[in-house]
């Protein structure tokens, strides 16, 4: 057993299990599903990280006995395979240069802003990129010592895009799925990747290359057939003798986890103490990571205006933004935060008052019942990125307004526009004066409008949940529906 960088070893040694090559279903993530604590007597413990891909996906890992594998968060650390929570979990080591360079450098400075139609511009380093294939090939080979004979190998996120085909040159007996939880950029932008022929065959070694969007699987089968020249019939890809599914799974909330909580007493009173703290004012919230692909400054930029202009009074409206703290060493992150911390000095020193901010910017983490109080709390929820995946907050507040009340302005980039389109303020995040238009439209949304509103998005929400996501993922990689019969040509 080796600890490195924690105290008490014996809390670990405990824990430990012997993972031998026994696991019929295997999840490849950057992190692991657990977070360090401190226990009650001051030793070092795990907790299950809040969250619906976690919740979602621990079930299955304990009906199969599944085994988890990914990095604990903290550099330069070598652990054991341990249990927790009804899940093996093995961790995998990264170096704290291998964090500068593969995580915080080729998935967070390159492929992360790439991905997410280049609203930051990707950095293309040669030393990242080594980085990034060395630590590919870690997971890779973890996952190819613990895989069962014939087991399901399921990985996950931009991170690891090259685990698939190495994995596969280790194992071809696994079945391996592959989902991306950001957006696919379209040729025209993916073609400025250095590497880019070497990452469409990394996913290429997947069985099944799960997208959010159907979109999204379209770029993909795209550019296999204009960079790679792949046969392909629809969205099956002929790769190597094998078939590669393309397809889309919008990823969902825990709905009865929110439900759980929307029912708990304290979250309520909370709800109800938040909103007697912010006094008269409709409330306006924010939710995200502190992150450029979010529209932050957008939002704030129309809010602000609105004051400006006198559409909106001090004490009228007020806007709650949390800002959780994320990717902080990367550069990008750390001008973003001093643009917003400058806009919301500016904003409240214009319009607020005494006591009375009209922007209440909060640069921290919350716990989930927290987070439910303030979204049971708001009139408006405003969630305006200029690309995302999904964005799992504007589903997570319809979830919890079971009252049929509030408003979701929700801009027309996020993945979940797709779904919610009939139900939300749709919004163009680009567009300052539509954007300012929006926010007064949900503003003024009468009670009926915002239960008209509601209703739609929560049948779609309730029905299309995250378990639902993770079952119809995993069907589809079991029990593929059949190929199409001829794969056609290349573009003629
Ligand atoms: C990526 C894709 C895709 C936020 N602050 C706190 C907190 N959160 C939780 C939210 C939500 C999650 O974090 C954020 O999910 P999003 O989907 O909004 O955004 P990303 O982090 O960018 O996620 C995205 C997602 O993956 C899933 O596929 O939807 O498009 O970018 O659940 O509630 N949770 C807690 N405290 C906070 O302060 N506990």
């Amino acid at each position: 057993m080796t600890v490195s960088g924690h105290g008490d070893r014996q809390v670990f040694l405990e824990r430990r299990v012997a993972v031998s090559r026994g696991s019929e279903f295997v999840v490849v993530a950057n992190r692991l599903p657990v977070d360090r604590i401190v226990g009650p007597n001051g030793e070092p413990a795990w907790r299950r990280s809040p969250g619906g891909l976690v919740s979602a996906i621990a079930p299955v890992m304990r009906r199969r006995h599944g085994t988890w594998i990914g990095w604990t968060g903290a550099p330069d650390e070598r652990l054991d395979p341990f249990e927790e929570d009804g899940m093996s979990l093995v961790p995998i080591e990264q170096s704290a240069r291998e964090v500068e360079l593969y995580y915080e450098g080729f998935s967070n400075a390159t492929l992360w802003p790439l991905y997410h139609d280049v609203v930051a511009p990707p950095v293309y380093d040669r030393a990242m990129w080594d980085a990034y294939v060395r630590v590919n090939e870690r997971f890779a080979e973890a996952a190819a010592r613990v895989a069962s004979e014939g087991a399901i190998v399921w990985v996950q996120d931009y991170q690891l895009q090259l685990v698939p085909s190495m994995l596969r040159k280790l194992r071809p007996d696994l079945r391996i799925g592959f989902f991306l939880h950001i957006p696919f950029p379209p040729l025209e932008l993916f073609w400025q990747m250095p590497w880019r022929r070497q990452i469409l065959e990394g996913l290429l070694g997947a069985d099944l290359v799960g997208f959010q969007l159907p979109g999204a699987a379209a770029n993909f089968v795209r550019l296999c057939r204009r960079l790679l020249d792949a046969r392909y019939v629809k969205q099956d890809v002929y790769w190597d003798d094998r078939v590669v599914r393309a397809r889309a799974f919008p990823i969902s909330v825990d709905v009865g986890e929110l439900n759980d909580l929307v029912s708990r007493e304290d979250v309520v009173e909370r709800a109800q103490e938040i909103r007697a703290d912010l006094g008269d004012a409709t409330v306006l919230l924010g939710v995200d990571r502190l992150d450029y692909t979010k529209g932050i400054t957008q939002r704030l930029q129309a809010f602000g205006e609105l004051f400006e202009d006198g559409d909106l009074k001090p004490g009228q409206a007020v806007m709650v933004q949390i800002a959780t703290p994320s990717r902080e060493r990367v550069e990008q992150y750390q001008l973003l935060r001093e643009e917003i911390e400058q806009q919301v000095g500016r904003i409240n020193g214009e319009y607020g008052e005494i006591g009375f901010p009209v922007v209440h910017y909060l640069h921290s983490s919350y716990d989930r019942a927290e987070l439910t109080a303030l979204y049971l709390a708001a009139d408006v929820m405003v969630v305006t990125p200029l690309r995302d995946g999904m964005n799992l907050v504007a589903k997570e507040y319809v979830a919890c307004r079971r009252d049929m009340r509030g408003a979701l302005v929700l801009s027309e980039f996020a993945g979940a526009a797709a779904e919610l389109k009939r139900g939300a303020f749709q919004v163009n995040p680009y567009d300052i004066d539509g954007l300012k238009g929006t926010l007064l439209a949900a503003l003024d949304a009468e009670p009926a409008e915002q239960a008209r509103r509601m209703r739609s998005m929560r049948r779609r929400v309730i029905e299309h949940d995250v378990d639902r996501w993770a079952r119809e993922f995993l069907s589809e990689l079991e029990n593929p529906a059949r190929p199409e019969a001829v794969p056609q040509a290349p573009d003629a």
